[in-house]
């Protein structure tokens, strides 16, 4: 089968390729450090979102950005893990993706961002899109062009 020119593809909305909320680890702001380090260990991954009661992105939280938060003059302030807040460490610059939004914008997002989160309408979280889910779109529509 013929692929559809790449305009055509760069259009196109992405929601297929949305890894969707149930699978995706995250912890809220009120959350202990220790507790977001204990679930980024535990998921195997290096960020991931910081979302309120609601399901609405507040930022994201990474093993960096928790190391970082107790590095002491001379040593690492493990024992304040528990007294910490992920608010306070977390990266509250993110971008974020409506489902709405095109496989182009999503594209461009990815080169500075390993995952992007994916809202609806009134805000609440969907999922997150990942550079390896739009790397593989990608490969297969390239494999499969004439
Ligand atoms: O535990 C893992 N399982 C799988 N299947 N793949 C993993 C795992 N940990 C890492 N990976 C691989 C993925 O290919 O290493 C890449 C970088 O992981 P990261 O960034 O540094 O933890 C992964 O690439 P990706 O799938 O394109 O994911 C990009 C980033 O998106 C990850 C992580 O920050 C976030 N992420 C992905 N899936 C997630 C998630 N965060 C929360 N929950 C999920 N299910």
């Amino acid at each position: 089968m013929k692929e559809p020119p790449a305009k055509y593809v760069l259009q196109q909305e992405f929601g297929e390729l949305i890894v969707p909320s149930s699978k995706v680890a995250h912890v809220q702001p009120d959350h202990s450090l220790e507790h977001a380090l204990l679930v980024l260990i535990k998921s195997g991954y290096s960020a991931i979102p910081v979302l309120d009661r609601h399901y609405r992105i507040q930022g994201l939280i990474s093993h960096t950005r928790i190391l970082e938060s107790i590095l002491g003059v001379e040593r690492m302030e493990f024992d304040t893990l528990h007294l910490r807040r992920v608010e306070d460490v977390m990266n509250r610059q993110i971008p974020s993706l409506r489902q709405t939004d095109t496989f182009q914008r999503a594209l461009e997002l990815s080169i500075n961002h390993p995952f992007v989160c994916v809202e609806d309408e009134d805000g609440i979280f969907l999922g997150i899109l990942t550079r390896k889910a739009i790397l593989a779109f990608l490969y297969r529509y390239l494999r499969n062009m004439e």
